[in-house]
């Protein structure tokens, strides 16, 4: 008698108990596996069984054959079932884990804000910029030949003394170093190393002996400089026309020329604005008062020729202007010393969104 004649329903009901029992158990996809290897694998108790089917007689391989098949099919169905369902409940427990609450409150806003100093100063660089000038920068340190003599101030002239200027000790051509008195050693500094045409605005950070209620030993000028072959006054005055419409958001502001005297430029003029004042507001562009803004002029010969260039071939304009005191009268602020002090309640107040960079495109603020 074959080991096969031992194989009836009662022992095959035996084994897929057990087997439904192992995969019901499986606690992972890898214990699962290895139930399945074990009795659906090639060595695996169902498949042995299989494999007795040929000692039997017909007449028990046509009862016991279908039995067995259907054993087989089952419990391969189980295993999947069961596999699926350990698949779910994995990906359950990861979710439930990953689970973001949406229910948080979102971090705080940033308590940080531009400063309106510097808000002018990219307002009037955009400004410029869209004119079609570069932005030139420079150190604050300076030789005493950029700042001044370069400049047409002449060796132990009294216009080096109305700047106050701070000397710094370490010396340079026997001459002690400065802190800049105004960006103008910039454009020294380009026209020194550049052939024209030239057309740059030069923003940053300027130093003069003086410390009262509108003047800080620290201060921030904006200037600009073209020069070409055939640039004059016209183009000066054009140019700073609309720029001051540009600043101010206003159309067709009426501005004036007054003849002036600076160094550097021949002939000068500073350039007014129409304003009112009505009760603390100042109003630009309105009224019948006039407000100085800048200083301005074509460029000496001199200072062409110290930098390196023919007189005879190129000339240009150029301008300056205190950014500080500009800020004050674009934003209505009365006293300068708050911008120096650091006064996070000021600055919330009249700082500026630091996403929210000024252009001509968009506005500028
Ligand atoms: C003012 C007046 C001014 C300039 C600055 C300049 C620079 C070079 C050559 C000639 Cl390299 N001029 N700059 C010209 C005129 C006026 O500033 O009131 N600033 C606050």
């Amino acid at each position: 008698m074959s080991d096969a004649a031992v194989i009836d329903r009662a022992s095959l009901d035996a084994l897929d108990k057990k087997a439904r029992a192992a995969i019901g158990a499986s606690a992972d996809e890898k214990a699962l596996d290895e139930v399945r290897v074990a009795f659906l694998g090639k060595k695996g108790e169902v498949s042995l069984l299989m494999r007795g089917l040929g000692g039997m007689s017909p007449e028990q391989r046509q009862e016991i054959g279908p039995v067995l098949n259907g054993l087989r099919d089952n419990l391969a169905a189980a295993v999947e079932a069961k596999k699926s369902a350990l698949e779910d409940a994995a990906l359950d427990a990861r979710l439930a884990q990953e689970r973001v609450d949406v229910t948080l409150p979102v971090r705080s806003e940033p308590k940080g804000a531009i400063h309106p100093v510097s808000q002018v100063m990219d307002e009037l660089v955009a400004i410029f910029a869209d004119m079609g000038f570069v932005q030139a920068e420079g150190p604050d340190i300076e030789s005493d030949w950029n700042n001044f003599t370069a400049l047409n101030f002449p060796e132990g002239h009294p216009a080096r003394e109305i700047h106050d200027t701070f000397f710094l000790e370490a010396e340079k051509d026997g001459h002690p170093m400065v802190l800049r008195t105004h960006t103008s050693p910039v454009q020294v500094r380009t026209m020194v190393s550049q052939k024209p045409p030239i057309r740059i605005i030069a923003p940053g950070r300027t130093y003069r002996c003086d410390w009262d209620a509108t003047h800080t030993p620290m201060f921030h000028q904006v200037e600009g400089l073209v020069i070409d072959k055939t640039t004059h006054m016209g183009h000066l005055k054009g140019c700073l026309k609309e720029f001051v419409a540009a600043f101010f958001e206003i159309d067709g502001v009426e501005a004036r020329f007054r003849p002036h005297f600076f160094p550097f430029t021949e002939p000068s003029a500073e350039m007014d604005v129409r304003y009112e004042r009505v009760g603390d507001e100042v109003r630009i562009g309105q009224g019948d008062k006039w407000m100085e803004i800048l200083g301005s002029g074509m460029v000496h010969p001199n200072v062409l020729r110290n930098c390196g260039i023919d007189p005879d071939e190129y000339q240009g304009f150029a301008f300056g202007m205190g950014v500080d005191r500009l800020a004050m009268l674009k934003y209505g602020m009365h006293d300068l010393r708050p911008f120096f002090e650091p006064d996070t309640r000021w600055l919330a107040h009249y700082g500026f969104t630091p996403t929210l960079l000024p252009s001509l495109a968009v506005g500028l603020s």
